[in-house]
């Protein structure tokens, strides 16, 4: 699954690191001592695994598996060089991982999330404080939960600014906005994944694609809930898109306008026109 493939990457880096942090230690501390992170700061957050009550697409109310009772989940935001940590209390019915989406991790690998690959599941009752540090990142990623299927509603943004005194290469923009897109289930996920793992078949194709937790207007019911935002003709605007979906790569445009693509997975790129994105699950953009 293409979502899962960076992880594989990871583990690789991890091993590797692993063998130069004993190599390394001392000269490390050393350097620990006398290096002072100028502006750096600590962020701290807490991520309440619990079931909340949803409702999309008619009359499909269910409970699903989220952050704070929040879908999509909530907005880690830092400056690189920043650090920031995140205490995981599940009070939800499974066991869980949650994972900080293409973020190096350097010497914190025990917080990096995939189940049974950097660390067992946080228990349910249990809770766990995982730490991040942005040390090369900048840009848009995001964080989802390294269990079975239980990323599709336990997910949310990451947003990587610049360290004081510098700023993004591309032009200043109006306002931001980040757009996750996803998928919705009628069927409980948990079944979704089980079926799918009984049978050997495909998993069951979702009920509708989503921008925030909201499927378009296209679909039944919907139309008090699309995701909308306010914007004024002639300013630019920055959005960070996220695929968060399971298995669905999606072509993302703007009707009636090209994007310049300035950013992607938390690195700048040079910047790239196009009347259209294609975007991979696990993938972020910026545009403008
Ligand atoms: C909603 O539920 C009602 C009553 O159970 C049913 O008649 C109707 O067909 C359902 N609509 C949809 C879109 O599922
Ligand atoms: C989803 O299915 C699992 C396994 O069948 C069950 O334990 C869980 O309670 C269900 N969740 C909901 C919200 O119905
Ligand atoms: C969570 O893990 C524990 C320990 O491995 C296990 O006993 C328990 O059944 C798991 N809970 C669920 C809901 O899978
Ligand atoms: C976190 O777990 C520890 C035991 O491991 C417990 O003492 C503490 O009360 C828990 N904190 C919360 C907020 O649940
Ligand atoms: C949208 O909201 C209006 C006003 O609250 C309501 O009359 C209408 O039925 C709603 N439409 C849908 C599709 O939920
Ligand atoms: C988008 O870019 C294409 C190719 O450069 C150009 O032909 C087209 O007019 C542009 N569309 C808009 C809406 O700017
Ligand atoms: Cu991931």
């Amino acid at each position: 699954m293409l979502g899962f493939c960076c992880d594989f990457g990871y583990v690789l880096t991890l091993l590797l690191s692993g063998l130069f942090v004993i190599q390394l230690v001392s000269p490390l501390m050393l350097f620990g001592i006398f290096y002072r992170p100028g502006s750096a700061k600590t962020h701290h957050y807490t991520f309440v695994i619990k079931e909340a009550t949803y409702a999309r697409l008619c009359n499909h109310t269910k409970t699903i598996l989220t952050v704070n009772g929040l879908y999509p989940g909530p907005t880690v935001s830092a400056r690189k060089g920043d650090i920031v940590y995140v205490q995981v209390i599940n009070k939800g019915n499974k066991n869980i991982t949650i994972h900080w989406h293409g973020v190096n991790q350097p010497r914190d690998p025990w917080s990096d999330g995939p189940e049974y690959i950097t660390q067992c599941p946080i228990l349910s009752g249990a809770n766990f404080t995982q730490r991040i540090q942005f040390t090369e990142e900048e840009g848009t990623l995001w964080w989802h939960a390294h269990t079975e299927f239980d990323r599709a509603t336990v997910h949310g943004a990451i947003v990587i600014y610049p360290k004081f005194g510098t700023s993004s290469p591309f032009p200043k923009t109006h306002k931001e906005f980040t757009l996750i897109l996803g998928e919705w289930w009628n069927a409980n996920i948990t079944d979704v994944y089980d079926n799918a793992m009984q049978s050997g078949c495909d998993f069951q194709i979702s009920d509708a694609n989503t921008i925030n937790g909201q499927p378009g207007d296209f679909a039944p019911c919907s139309a008090n809930d699309t995701f909308k935002v306010q914007v004024e003709q002639g300013k630019r605007y920055l959005f960070r898109v996220i695929n968060s979906a399971m298995r669905t790569e999606f072509f993302f445009a703007i009707a009636g306008h090209n994007v310049t693509v300035v950013g992607s997975d938390a690195s700048y790129t040079k910047p790239y026109v196009n009347e259209y994105i294609m975007i991979t699950p696990g993938q972020t953009f910026d545009l403008l």
